[in-house]
């Protein structure tokens, strides 16, 4: 079998071979001799035999094999054989296409590699973004919202429905006292329907507990179809987290500035709240009226029914003062029985009016110990006004102690305004 010295295939970038029916060399062109790293010379049967498994591709008959070249230097490479039986001048031969594909395999490998690399820090990036703009927004909505819990609460559990895709959900507090529901959100709103479902393993409602301070813990529930997913559950978490600390805050604010027997707020705050106002107030001394109440012969109470009745009538007239000011007067609780109420944009006979009206209230309404049944309860009121009778704190709360003074020497449950007692002291 003779070829001529240059033929179709000699720089053609695939590798072409052609042999004998016994696998004798007839022709190889050069992209050939490349890749098996022979030289023409020696391109002899027994080397061609190692660099090609001739029995397995012809053996085959198909058209694309995959196979397995073996270089000189003992180096696999991955190829595609294509085989042809051919016939020169009358003698049957091998015609063989060979086709590279350890490089295209490799970078393909290596592409899918990276796609897969990128695709999954794309993902983290999504769920990392997610779980940003959702704390962002917890946390935009905690600022936005001052002191207004129960607002606070149900927008903060609509952002939640909303971004996780529940119907619904709830925020339970679990204290000393038992579980309480703070705050409800979509179909579900009723108290009762999560104060069943908290004890119980419901498929559908998933509980994540978030513990505050020793006085505080929080308990978040949704209704979702699918099982929480850890890292939801943990962002959830972490976003009732910061809920939690608020209402923990606003806790120990409250604590800080309530009377916890009345409820009205207490002394400190009262004392703030006033040198606050009269500082602020330097240039314009916008006019307001400070009120002391004080219960006649409380010790009685105490001394006659016991400390408990005593405190029943601290709540007694404290309810009485709110019942008689307005939502923008300031009400506290300033000493053991002694109360005193700001009211502002108020001018002296206002003012009289509204001593007057506390003294009235107390004194109308009959008062119903739990244990001792109706008591008579009275007290006596001292006003003065801010910047008529005193220009600073002390002297306005010394002023309308004065006057109250005046009310308790007249007999009590009685009323008396600064200005109107220089004769009488
Ligand atoms: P007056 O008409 O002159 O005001 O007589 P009073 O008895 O009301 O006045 P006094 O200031 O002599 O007595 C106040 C009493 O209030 C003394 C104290 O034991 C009692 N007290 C102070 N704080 C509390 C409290 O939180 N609860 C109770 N039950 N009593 C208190
Ligand atoms: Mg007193
Ligand atoms: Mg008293």
């Amino acid at each position: 079998m003779i070829l001529q010295d240059t033929n179709v295939f000699d720089n053609i970038i695939e590798s072409v071979l052609i042999t004998s029916g016994e696998f004798e060399l007839v022709y190889a062109n050069t992209a050939f001799s490349n890749l098996v790293g022979l030289t023409a010379k020696r391109m002899n049967a027994k080397n061609l035999a190692q660099a090609l498994p001739f029995s397995d591709l012809v053996g085959h008959k198909a058209i694309n094999q995959d196979s397995t070249l073996t270089t000189v230097g003992g180096q696999k490479i991955s190829v595609q054989v294509c085989v042809e039986d051919i016939t020169i001048d009358n003698t049957k031969g091998l015609l063989f296409f060979i086709h590279d594909i350890s490089v295209e395999g490799a970078l393909l490998n290596k592409y899918r590699g990276e796609l897969k690399e990128k695709e999954a820090y794309i993902s983290i990036l999504d769920r990392k973004l997610f779980e940003t703009s959702f704390l962002l927004a917890v946390t935009s909505s905690l600022g936005v919202h001052k002191g207004d819990s129960p607002e606070i609460m149900t927008q903060i559990l609509g952002l939640i429905c909303n971004k996780f895709s529940f119907p619904t959900a709830a925020l339970l507090n679990v204290s000393e006292d038992g579980v309480h529901v703070l705050a409800t959100f979509g179909k579900k709103s009723e108290e009762d329907y999560w104060l069943k479902v908290f004890d119980k393993t419901t498929p559908d409602i998933s509980r994540i507990d978030m513990f505050g301070s020793k006085t505080f813990s929080g308990v978040l529930m949704v209704e979702s179809q699918n099982p929480l997913k850890k890292e939801d559950r943990e962002l959830l978490q972490q976003a009732g987290g910061q809920l939690i600390s608020r209402l923990e805050q606003e806790l120990l604010y409250t604590t800080a500035i309530i009377d916890s027997k009345t409820g009205l707020y207490n002394a400190r705050f009262l004392q703030d709240y006033i040198t606050n106002k009269i500082k602020r107030n330097q240039t314009q001394k916008e006019m307001f009226g400070l009120i002391i109440v004080d219960i006649d012969f409380f010790k009685k109470f105490n001394e006659k029914f016991g400390h408990t009745t005593g405190d029943e009538v601290l709540a007694f007239v404290a309810k009485q003062i709110r019942t008689a000011t307005r939502d923008s007067d300031v009400a506290a609780r300033f000493g053991g029985e002694e109360f005193c109420v700001v009211t502002t944009k108020v001018n002296q006979n206002g003012l009289r009016g509204v001593m007057e009206r506390i003294r009235g209230l107390v004194e109308k309404e009959p008062f119903f110990s739990s244990t001792h049944g109706l008591l008579n309860v009275t007290v006596s009121v001292g006003g003065a006004i801010y910047p008529t009778h005193a220009e600073t704190a002390d002297d306005l709360f010394s002023n309308a102690d004065q006057a109250l003074y005046v009310s308790k020497k007249n007999g009590r449950n009685k009323v008396s305004m600064f200005g109107e007692i220089d004769e009488e002291l």
